[in-house]
C-alpha cells in the first residue's frame, strides 16, 4: 500500500451526524488508526483524516424529529463523534465537517469545474428514491416489494429537475483502471462486485437537489435554487482535507491542474462495503471530471452483525463501543474488533466472543507481561547487568516480524495481531520449557538465568512495538513497566542494550475478567 513519496494520506468515511457511534463506525475507525499508528512508527508522513457527514435529507429530517436545527443537531452529534474518538484513542489529524467554510468553498468549486468542462447538463428526472439511502434506484435494483435494495425502506416516485453529471462517458476508463490496478479495490470479492455492476451500462448521475425539497445542503454555484447532492458533497470531503483545491485562487490556480504539495492522492479510502459504489464509482469518475488523479487504494471492509442480527435502532440491538469500554477498557474493544474481523469478511458481536478474545489478552499477553516482571524483580532486582543479549527467541521474532510487515502491507491487520499474539504464546512456552525458578535455585546458572530473563524481556519490547498500533494505551504501559519512558520502535525492541530497563511489577495489563468492576 505504501506511496511512491512514502506518505500516507488515509480516510475513513464522514459518519453521518444523525446517529450514535457504533461498533460498525469504531471498526473502521479503529483500522484506520491502526494503519495511520503503524506507518507513523515506521517515521512515514501521515495525514490521517476522518469526521462527519452533516447535509442532505437524513440530517434535515433528524433535527425535525428532535425538534432542533439542522446545524445544533450537527454541532452536538460532532461533539460525540470527537470525544467518543477521544476515549478511544484516535490519533486523527484532521476532523472534517462538511458544513465547514472550507469544505463548502471547495465542494462549490469542484462543481463549478465540472460545468466548465461541460460535464454537467441539466435534465428532468423521474426515479425511485429513497430517503434513507439518499439516491435513486432503478427498478430493477428495487425489492420485491419497491423497497431500497440495502436497508428494505420504502421509496417514493419523484419527478423533478436535476443537474447530471456525464458519469457514463467515464465507464470504460474505471473498468481499464480497475482491470489495470488489481490492488486498487480490495478484497478481490469486491473489485469482483464492482467489475460486475459495471458491466451495465453505467447511467449518468443526478448531482443537485431543489432546494424547495431539501434545504440543508451546499447550494450549487451556478443556480442557488439547487443543492448539491449529499454524497458529491461528502465525498469531496476528502479532496478538502488533502488541502488540494484552493477556491479562491484564479482558474488555474486552483489546485485542479496540480495537487501538487497537498496530500492528494489519498493513499487508502476504508469504507464498509455498504458504500463500494459511491467510492469505486461515483467518486473516481468524479475525479476524472475534473481531471484530477484517482486514490490510490480502496479498502472495503464487511459487516459486523450481532449474533446473527443486523445491527439497527430499531431493533434496539445497537453495541455502544463506549459501554465496552467502560467495563474492558479502550484497548480491549480495540482488540476485539480488530482481532476479531478477518479483513473484508464479515463478523459477529457477541458477549462470549468477547470475553473469548479478552481472555486471550489476559492469559496470554497480560500474563507473559506479568511473570516476566516479577520474575525480573524477584530475581535480580529489576535490572539485568550488561551484556546480556536476549537472543534465545530470535528466530521466532524475526519470523514474527516478517508476517507483521507482511500482513500490514496487504491490510490484513487481524493477521499482524494473530502473529504477535502467537509470539508471545511461543514466549509462555518458553517460560515452561526453561523454566527460570529452577535456575534460580541452582548454583552456576546464573548466566543462563540473565540470558533467559533477557530472552522474555526482548520479546516483551518488540510485542510493545509491534502492538503500539493496535492498542497504544496498554502498550505504553507495558514500556512504562519495564522502565522505558515510550514505546521503542521496532529497531530499538530489537538492539536496544537490557541493562538500560529498569523493570518493576506492574499491575495487570489486562485483569481477569472476573475480577472487572
Ligand atoms: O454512509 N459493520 O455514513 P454512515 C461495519 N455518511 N461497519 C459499519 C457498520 C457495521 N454494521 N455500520 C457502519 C455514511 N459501519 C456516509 C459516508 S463517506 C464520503 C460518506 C461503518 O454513518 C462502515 O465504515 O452510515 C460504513 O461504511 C460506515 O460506517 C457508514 O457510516
Amino acid at each position: 500500500m505504501s506511496s511512491s513519496d512514502g506518505r500516507h494520506y488515509l480516510t475513513t468515511p464522514i459518519y453521518y451526524a444523525s446517529g450514535e457511534p457504533h461498533i460498525g463506525h469504531a471498526y473502521t475507525t479503529f483500522l484506520a488508526d491502526t494503519l495511520a499508528r503503524y506507518h507513523r512508527q515506521t517515521g512515514a508522513p501521515v495525514h490521517f483524516l476522518t469526521g462527519t457527514d452533516e447535509h442532505g435529507q437524513k440530517i434535515q429530517e433528524e433535527a425535525g424529529r428532535r425538534g432542533v436545527e439542522p446545524q445544533e443537531l450537527c454541532d452536538a452529534m460532532a461533539e460525540r463523534f470527537q470525544s467518543a474518538w477521544s476515549d478511544l484513542d484516535i490519533s486523527y489529524d484532521r476532523f472534517i465537517r462538511t458544513t465547514e467554510k472550507e469544505h463548502q468553498g471547495v465542494v462549490q468549486a469542484f462543481v463549478q469545474r465540472l460545468m466548465d468542462r461541460g460535464q454537467i447538463y441539466e435534465a428532468e428526472y423521474e426515479g425511485w428514491y429513497s430517503v434513507h439511502e439518499e439516491r435513486f434506484f432503478t427498478e430493477k435494483e428495487l425489492g420485491p416489494d419497491r423497497t431500497d435494495p440495502i436497508a428494505g425502506r420504502p421509496v417514493e416516485r419523484i419527478r423533478e429537475k436535476n443537474y447530471f453529471f456525464r458519469m457514463s462517458a467515464f465507464q470504460e476508463d474505471l473498468v481499464r483502471h480497475i482491470e489495470e490496478n488489481p490492488e486498487w479495490i480490495y478484497p478481490e470479492k469486491r473489485r469482483n462486485e464492482v467489475l460486475g455492476f459495471l458491466q451495465n451500462p453505467l447511467s449518468d448521475l443526478s448531482i443537485s437537489r431543489p432546494r424547495a425539497r431539501l434545504a440543508w445542503g451546499i447550494p450549487l454555484p451556478f443556480d442557488e435554487e439547487h443543492v448539491t447532492y449529499v454524497w458529491v458533497d461528502a465525498l469531496i470531503n476528502y479532496l478538502t482535507a488533502s488541502g488540494a483545491i484552493r477556491p479562491e485562487g484564479p482558474p488555474g490556480e486552483q489546485g485542479f491542474e496540480d495537487p501538487g504539495g497537498s496530500w492528494w492522492p489519498a493513499d487508502l479510502h476504508i469504507i464498509g462495503k455498504d458504500i463500494l459504489t459511491t467510492h469505486a464509482v461515483y467518486w473516481p469518475t468524479l475525479l476524472m471530471g475534473v481531471g484530477l488523479p484517482l486514490p490510490r487504494r480502496i479498502l472495503a471492509h464487511g459487516w459486523w452483525v450481532v449474533g446473527e442480527t443486523k445491527m439497527s435502532k430499531s431493533l434496539g440491538n445497537v453495541v455502544d463501543p463506549l459501554d465496552l469500554r467502560e467495563q474492558f477498557g479502550t484497548d480491549a474493544v480495540r482488540w476485539f474488533l480488530l482481532r476479531e474481523m478477518p479483513t473484508g469478511e464479515d463478523a459477529s458481536y457477541t458477549p462470549e466472543r468477547f470475553l473469548t478474545r479478552y481472555e486471550e489478552l489476559a492469559n496470554v499477553l497480560g500474563n507473559l507481561a506479568s511473570r516476566v516482571s516479577s520474575m525480573v524483580v524477584r530475581y535480580r532486582e529489576g535490572r539485568l547487568g550488561p551484556g546480556v543479549e536476549g537472543r534465545g527467541l530470535d528466530t521466532e521474532i524475526d519470523l514474527c516480524l516478517q508476517r507483521v510487515s507482511e500482513s500490514m502491507v496487504r491490510l490484513r491487520v487481524h493477521e499482524a495481531l494473530g502473529a504477535a499474539m502467537e509470539l508471545a504464546r511461543e514466549a509462555n512456552g518458553f517460560v515452561e520449557t526453561t523454566e527460570p525458578w529452577g535456575l534460580a535455585k541452582r548454583e552456576g546458572a546464573e548466566d543462563e538465568l540473565d540470558e533467559t530473563l533477557g530472552t522474555l524481556l526482548r520479546t516483551l519490547l518488540v510485542l510493545s512495538a509491534l502492538l503500539l498500533p493496535a492498542m497504544p494505551g496498554k502498550m505504553e504501559e507495558l514500556a512504562e513497566t519495564l522502565g522505558l519512558p515510550r514505546v521503542p520502535t521496532l529497531d530499538q525492541a530489537t538492539d536496544l542494550p537490557l541493562s538500560e530497563l529498569q523493570v518493576r511489577k506492574g499491575t495487570a495489563l489486562f485483569p481477569r475478567s472476573d475480577l472487572l468492576p
